[in-house]
């Protein structure tokens, strides 16, 4: 399977409700600059359940291979997500108002043994890009080219901030 068609999602965004789009769509962003299509849905764990079933259940025969899932306080979405595919689910906790995303953490971390979900920090999108990048990675040679690109480029930001630090 090779990333790169852009008019064919090989990513899903799912969020339990348009307010999570602000942190979600650093997901999409980063996706795009790898050159992977994803589609965004609102679907609810809680609102809408029997849609989250359908998409969940019918998504890796639509041609997806990984879903990214934000959620926060009671957050089930990226639980009852995995529940019903194969393929790698990651969780973003958003960062919810009264206890700061702490809920959203605690409700995606802590999965069953035999239902994994691979939880990125509080409202860290980006980190699940990322994630479904490198998952994607493995075969594909030019998202590994990519990759390898980008770690870099991270190292020599880091170590410019040496200069900052001199000066
Ligand atoms: C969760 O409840 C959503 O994921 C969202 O983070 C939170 C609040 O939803 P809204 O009240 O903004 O629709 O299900």
């Amino acid at each position: 399977m090779k990333a790169g068609n852009a008019d064919k999602p090989l990513v899903g965004i799912l969020m339990g409700s348009d307010s999570d789009w602000p942190t979600m769509k650093a997901a999409a962003e980063v996706l795009a600059e790898f050159g992977i299509a994803s589609e965004a849905r609102v679907i609810s764990a809680h609102r809408t359940p029997q849609d989250l079933e359908d998409y969940a259940s019918g998504a890796l025969e639509r041609g997806l291979r990984v879903i990214i899932a934000g959620a926060g306080g009671a957050a089930h979405l990226p639980g009852v997500t995995a529940a019903f595919t194969i393929m790698p689910v990651i969780g973003v906790p958003i960062e919810s108002k009264s206890l700061k995303g702490l809920d959203s953490l605690l409700s995606i971390v802590q999965m069953p043994p035999g239902v994994p979900v691979a939880t990125v920090g509080i409202g860290a999108a980006k980190n699940a890009g990322l994630l479904a990048v490198q998952i994607l990675g493995v075969g594909d040679e030019r998202l590994q080219k990519r990759l390898a690109e980008f770690k870099q480029q991270l190292a020599e930001e880091s170590r410019a901030k040496n200069q900052t630090l001199a000066g």
